[in-house]
């Protein structure tokens, strides 16, 4: 079983696609771990993104990051952080291919709905800046064992 972080983020919000994409990841058999409603500040934003520092694009990130409300989800399940990863889609909506979250809903290569942690080590971290050890909830679905 592995943990991965996705953020709804702030362009996700204000397009009212939270339950849309929510849904996607229920219905794929994830478990709900941990999800917090909030905006990031921008000491939040500049850990999460730390590995884009010396991007063009960084300062641009940040801003958006940190521009509305964003919903920070932990889901657990089998190689989840690859399963998140390829129902996402490619960064790029528009060269994201249908199917995906990002070829689905988004042309923008910045404005791209959602993040998701890239290896099970990133996930580990990121799910510590955006959580506390305690939100995270450990619990058996009546429907696990069908799931696997
Ligand atoms: P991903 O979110 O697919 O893991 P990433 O980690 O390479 O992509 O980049 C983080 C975010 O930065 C990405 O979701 C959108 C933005 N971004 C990436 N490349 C960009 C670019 N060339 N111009 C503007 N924003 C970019
Ligand atoms: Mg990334």
């Amino acid at each position: 079983m592995q943990r991965t972080l996705i953020l709804l983020k702030p362009d996700c919000v204000q397009r009212h696609l939270i339950g849309a994409l929510i849904q996607r990841f229920e219905q794929k058999g994830l478990r709900l771990v941990a999800l917090k409603f909030t905006q990031a500040n921008r000491d939040l934003a500049k850990k999460h993104y730390a590995v884009h520092k010396k991007k063009p694009f960084y300062e641009s990130l940040l801003s958006f990051l940190t521009s509305g409300p964003t919903v920070a989800i932990v889901w657990e399940g089998r190689e989840a952080v690859a399963v998140v990863r390829e129902m996402i889609g490619k960064t790029d909506g528009a060269k994201s291919p249908p199917g995906t979250i990002r070829g689905d809903y988004g042309i923008s290569v910045q404005n791209n709905l959602i993040h998701g942690s890239d290896s099970a080590e990133n996930a580990a971290a990121e799910i510590a800046l955006w959580f506390q050890p305690s939100d995270l909830v450990s619990w058996q679905p009546a429907d696990m064992d069908w799931i696997g």
